[in-house]
C-alpha cells in the first residue's frame, strides 16, 4: 500500500504549520538570541527596537505569568534567560509585531551588555570540572579486572563522534489562537504535543485541560522536535495569552541552525581485550558526553549509548561508564539513534583498532563475536538474537569473498584511486528507555456511513505511520483503505501521549488502534450472531461483507454499521496499550528495557580519490530484520533515508562550533548534507523475514532508527580505502570522515601527523603470556 500522503505531498496540498490560513489579527513573532555563549546581562536595552514600526511588545522573563522553566529530566533550562546566558542563541527576548520583518528588524536593535564569563565547549573539560547533567552511570557485566588476564591481545584507545544538524526540511515553529475562558489552543510543529502542552501549561500558569496542541503533520523531525519543540510554542502562548492575540513563530532557517540542539558529540576512551581464537573477552569504554547548556533529553540519550555500547556483539566481561557533561553548546537533543550511534561507533573502533593492529579484516572479529540467541546483554536482557543470520545471508548474498578479492585486484592496480570495503551489523533495542513511556492511546469512531475516523497519539513526520495506523484498521473492519481517515494529533482527543520518537510509534498507537478497532467489531460480530442465533466466532468480517460460518453473506460493512447504531451498539472506542514484559531497575542498571531487538547486517563500499581525497559511496547492500513488514514501500523508505542519514552523519556532515561557541557551521553553504548527487549508487535491501513471534504490530519490526546506524560502516570502509594508500600515517578515530581528512590521512606520517586534532593515546600493549 502506498504511503497516504503521497498524492497530496507530490501536488503541494500536505499542510504543514506555515500553510495554515492565518486568522485576522495574528501576529509575529522573534526571538533574540544571546551573542555570547556563557556570561551575565549587566543590561539589556530594548528601547531602540520597541520604538521600530510595527513593534507591538517585546517579552522578557519577567512578562512571564508560570514558571520560567522547560526543563523536562531535570528543571535547569529558563524558556527566557533572567540574568545569565549558557549558550550562543539562548532566548532572552521574544518581539512580537505585526509582520515578520517588523519583527526581525526590531530583534536586530536590541542591545545586550554581557559580561563574558568562561566558555566550555569540551565535555572533557566540562567533566575534569565536575560540570555534570547528573551523575555518572556505569552497566557492567562479568568481571573485567579479572578478565584482561585472559587475553592475547588488548588495545587502546580514543574515538570522537561529531553532532549533526537535525536539518528537517520544515523548521520549528509554533501557532497559538486565544480561544475563550483563557484557554489556547496552539499548533505546533512537535513530535511530542503533551511535551508542548505541559510546558505551555507551566510557563503560562495554565492547567494542561485549558491548552489544546494540534498536530496536523511535520516536515521531518528526526529527534529535532521530541523536546524542542516546546520553546517556541511557549513564546508564542505566552504572547498570545498576554495579548488576547494570536500569535505566529515560523523559524528561519539561520534561527533554527543556530538555536537549536543537535545530535550529541561524544568521546570516549576504549580498551578492548581478545584471545587467541579472537574472542572479545572484555571491554571497557568511558562515554563523554556533550550534552550542552541544559540536560533537555541528554539523560535518557546517555542511557541508550550505554544501551547500546556493544552494539551486535556479545562480551562477557563488560564496564562502560558515561558522563553527561555540560558544556557552553545549545542544549543537544534526541537525534534519530538517541546515542545508539555514538555507542556503536566506540565498539566498532576498538573491533578496527585491533583488526588494523593485528594485520587482519574487521570482519574477522565483528562474526567470530555475534550475538547469539540467549546471550545476555551488559542490562541484563537475553537477546533472541537473529544477529548471524543477517550476516551470513549479507555475506553469502552478495559474495563478499568475492567483494573483498575485487577490491584487493582494484588497489593493487590502481596507485591514485583505492577502494575499500566495511561490513557494519546493527542490533537497535525497541522500546522507550523510560518504561513508562511505553503506553499509547487511540480513538476510533465509525460513522453511520461506514467511513472511520482515528485519532491516536501518533504524529506523522514523513516516516508513514498515518500509513500503518490506517492499515490496521483496514486489516480490521477487513474494509477498503479510502473508508478511513486518520485524523490531526490533539490534545484534547488523546491525552498524556508520548512523543512520536523511539522508533516505536507504529508499534504503540497500533496497537492501541488494533485493541479500540477490535472492540467495536465484536461488538457488531456479537450483535449478529445474536440476530441469528450462531456463535459469535462463526462471524467475521471480510471484504467489506459480513460472513457466516465461512460463508459470505449479503449484508454490507455500511449497512451492518447501520444497524448497529439502530440496535444502539457503541460505534466508537478509546483503547489504551501498554508494552507489557518491559522492566528495568536503575539502581541494579539490570532489567529487560526493550520489547525486542532490531537486527541486520550492512556491506558498505567506497571509492577514494587519492589526489583530492573526495570519495563515492559506490554500494550499501543490507539484509535487514523485519520480522515481517506490513508496509514494504514505507518501510524501503525509512531504510534508504536513515543510511543516507547515517552515511551524512559520519562522512561530510561537520558541525562546527568555535572556542567562543558560536555555531560556525550555520547555513547550508557551511553544513553540508547529502544531496541526490551524494547518495550511495546502489543500495540494497533484503528482507530477513523472521518466524519468531514478538511485540511489533502484526509482528512488523520498528524500521525508524535502526537503519541509520549501517551509515557508520562508511567510515570504516573510507578508512579501509586509506590504509590501502596509507597504512602508516597517524589516523585518530575521529567522525566525521570529511573529505580534508580524508586528505590528511592519506598523507600522514607516524611521527608528525599533519592534523592532530587530538594527543593520540592509542597504543598497542601486546600481553605475552
Ligand atoms: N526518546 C526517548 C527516544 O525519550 N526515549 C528513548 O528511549 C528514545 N529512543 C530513541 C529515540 N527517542
Ligand atoms: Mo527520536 S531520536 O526517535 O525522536
Amino acid at each position: 500500500m502506498k504511503n497516504i500522503d503521497a498524492y497530496t505531498h507530490v501536488r503541494g496540498e500536505s499542510i504543514y504549520l506555515d500553510d495554515i490560513p492565518l486568522i485576522q489579527g495574528t501576529l509575529f513573532g522573534a526571538s533574540f538570541g544571546s551573542p555570547m555563549a556563557h556570561g551575565t546581562i549587566v543590561n539589556l536595552d530594548l528601547s531602540e527596537a520597541a520604538a521600530m514600526p510595527g513593534v507591538v511588545r517585546i517579552f522578557t522573563y519577567k512578562d512571564i505569568t508560570g514558571e520560567n522553566q522547560i526543563g523536562g529530566i531535570v528543571p535547569d533550562e529558563p524558556l527566557l534567560s533572567d540574568q545569565e546566558v549558557h549558550f550562543c542563541g539562548m532566548p532572552v527576548a521574544f518581539v512580537v509585531a505585526e509582520s515578520i520583518d517588523a519583527a526581525r528588524a526590531a530583534v536586530k536593535k536590541i542591545k545586550a551588555t554581557i559580561e563574558p564569563l568562561r566558555v566550555i565547549t569540551d565535555p572533557r573539560e566540562a567533566q575534569a570540572l565536575g560540570e555534570l547533567i547528573i551523575p555518572p552511570r556505569t552497566f557492567q557485566l562479568g568481571n573485567t579486572n579479572e578478565a584482561w588476564s585472559q587475553c592475547k591481545h588488548i588495545f587502546e584507545g580514543r574515538a570522537d563522534t561529531n553532532g549533526q544538524e537535525h536539518l528537517y526540511i520544515e523548521t520549528q515553529g509554533a501557532y497559538a489562537v486565544p480561544q475563550e475562558y483563557q484557554a489556547i489552543k496552539i499548533y505546533s510543529s512537535t513530535q511530542g504535543p503533551t511535551a508542548v502542552q505541559r510546558a505551555v501549561s507551566r510557563v503560562t500558569g495554565l492547567p494542561m485541560h485549558q491548552v489544546e496542541v494540534e498536530v496536523n503533520r511535520l516536515g521531518g523531525g528526526f529527534g529535532g522536535k521530541e523536546d524542542q519543540a516546546n520553546t517556541w510554542a511557549a513564546l508564542c502562548a505566552l504572547a498570545a495569552h498576554l495579548l488576547k492575540r494570536p500569535v505566529k513563530y515560523s523559524l528561519h532557517r539561520m534561527e533554527d541552525m543556530a538555536m537549536t540542539g543537535k545530535r550529541h558529540p561524544y568521546s570516549a576512551d576504549f580498551r578492548i581485550g581478545l584471545n587467541e581464537e579472537l574472542k572479545i573477552v572484555a571491554y571497557e569504554v568511558t562515554f563523554y558526553q556533550n550534552a550542552g547548556a541544559a540536560a533537555d533529553l541528554s539523560p535518557a540519550v546517555m542511557e541508550r549509548t550505554l544501551f547500546h555500547c556493544t552494539n551486535s556483539y556479545f562480551i562477557p566481561n563488560v564496564k562502560a561508564t558515561a558522563y553527561s557533561c555540560r558544556t557552553h553548546l545549545p542544549p543537544n537533543t534526541a537525534f534519530r539513534g538517541f546515542g545508539g550511534p555514538q555507542g556503536m561507533f566506540m565498539i566498532e573502533s576498538a573491533i578496527a583498532k585491533a583488526a588494523e593492529t593485528l594485520g587482519i579484516e574487521a570482519s574477522v572479529i565483528q562474526e567470530r563475536n555475534l550475538l547469539q540467541t540467549g546471550d545476555e546483554f551488559p542490562y541484563g536482557q537475553k537477546a533472541q538474537s537473529e544477529a548471524p543470520e543477517c550476516w551470513h545471508k549479507a555475506t553469502e548474498l552478495y559474495h563478499l569473498t568475492d567483494l573483498r578479492k575485487e577490491t584487493t585486484v582494484f588497489n593493487a592496480a590502481n596507485k591514485w584511486y583505492k577502494k575499500g570495503l566495511a561490513c557494519m551489523p546493527v542490533c537497535f533495542g525497541i522500546s522507550f528507555t523510560k518504561t513508562l513511556m511505553n503506553q499509547a492511546r487511540s480513538l476510533v469512531h465509525v460513522y453511520t456511513d461506514g467511513s472511520v475516523g482515528i485519532t491516536t497519539g501518533a504524529v506523522e513526520m514523513g516516516q508513514g505511520v498515518n500509513t500503518k495506523i490506517l492499515q490496521v484498521a483496514a486489516k480490521v473492519f477487513s474494509i477498503q483503505p479510502d473508508k478511513i481517515k486518520i485524523h490531526t494529533t490533539n490534545t484534547f482527543k488523546i491525552a498524556n501521549t508520548s512523543p512520536s520518537a523511539a522508533s516505536a510509534t507504529a508499534d504503540l498507537n497500533g496497537k492501541a488502534t488494533l485493541l479500540a478497532c477490535t472492540a467495536i467489531a465484536n461488538r457488531l460480530k456479537k450483535m449478529v450472531a445474536e440476530e441469528l442465533s450462531v456463535a459469535e466466532d462463526a462471524i467475521t468480517l471480510q471484504d467489506e461483507f459480513v460472513w457466516v460460518n465461512g460463508q459470505k453473506t449479503d449484508r454490507d460493512w455500511k449497512s451492518l454499521v447501520m444497524a448497529g447504531h439502530i440496535k444502539r451498539i457503541g460505534l466508537s472506542e478509546h483503547a489504551h496499550y501498554a508494552t507489557p514484559e518491559i522492566h528495568f531497575d536503575a539502581t541494579k542498571e539490570k532489567g529487560h528495557p526493550f520489547a525486542y531487538h532490531v537486527y541486520g547486517t550492512a556491506i558498505l563500499g567506497v571509492t577514494v580519490d587519492c589526489i583530492r581525497g573526495t570519495y563515492t559511496v559506490d554500494t550499501v547492500k543490507v539484509v535487514h530484520d523485519f520480522g515481517s513488514s506490513m508496509n514494504t514501500a514505507v518501510d524501503l523508505g525509512q531504510i534508504e533515508g536513515g543510511i543516507v542519514q547515517g552515511i551524512g552523519w559520519m562522512t561530510m556532515e561537520e558541525v562546527v562550533y568555535d572556542k567562543e561557541g558560536r555555531l560556525r557551521s550555520n547555513a547550508l553553504s557551511t553544513y553540508k548534507v547529502p544531496d541526490i548527487y551524494s547518495v550511495p549508487k546502489e543500495i540494497a535491501i533484503d528482507f530477513l523475514q523472521t518466524p519468531h513471534d514478538n511485540l511489533a504490530i502484526f509482528r512488523s519490526k520498528a524500521v525508524g532508527e535502526p537503519p541509520l546506524m549501517y551509515g557508520i560502516g562508511a567510515y570504516f570502509a573510507l578508512r579501509n580505502a586509506v590504509r590501502a594508500f596509507n597504512n602508516k600515517g597517524y589516523f585518530p578515530f575521529d567522525a566525521p570522515m570529511t573529505p580534508e581528512k580524508v586528505l590528511m590521512a592519506l598523507y600522514a606520517t607516524q611521527q608528525e601527523g599533519i592534523i592532530q586534532p587530538h594527543e593520540e593515546t592509542s597504543k598497542h600493549l601486546a600481553v605475552d603470556k
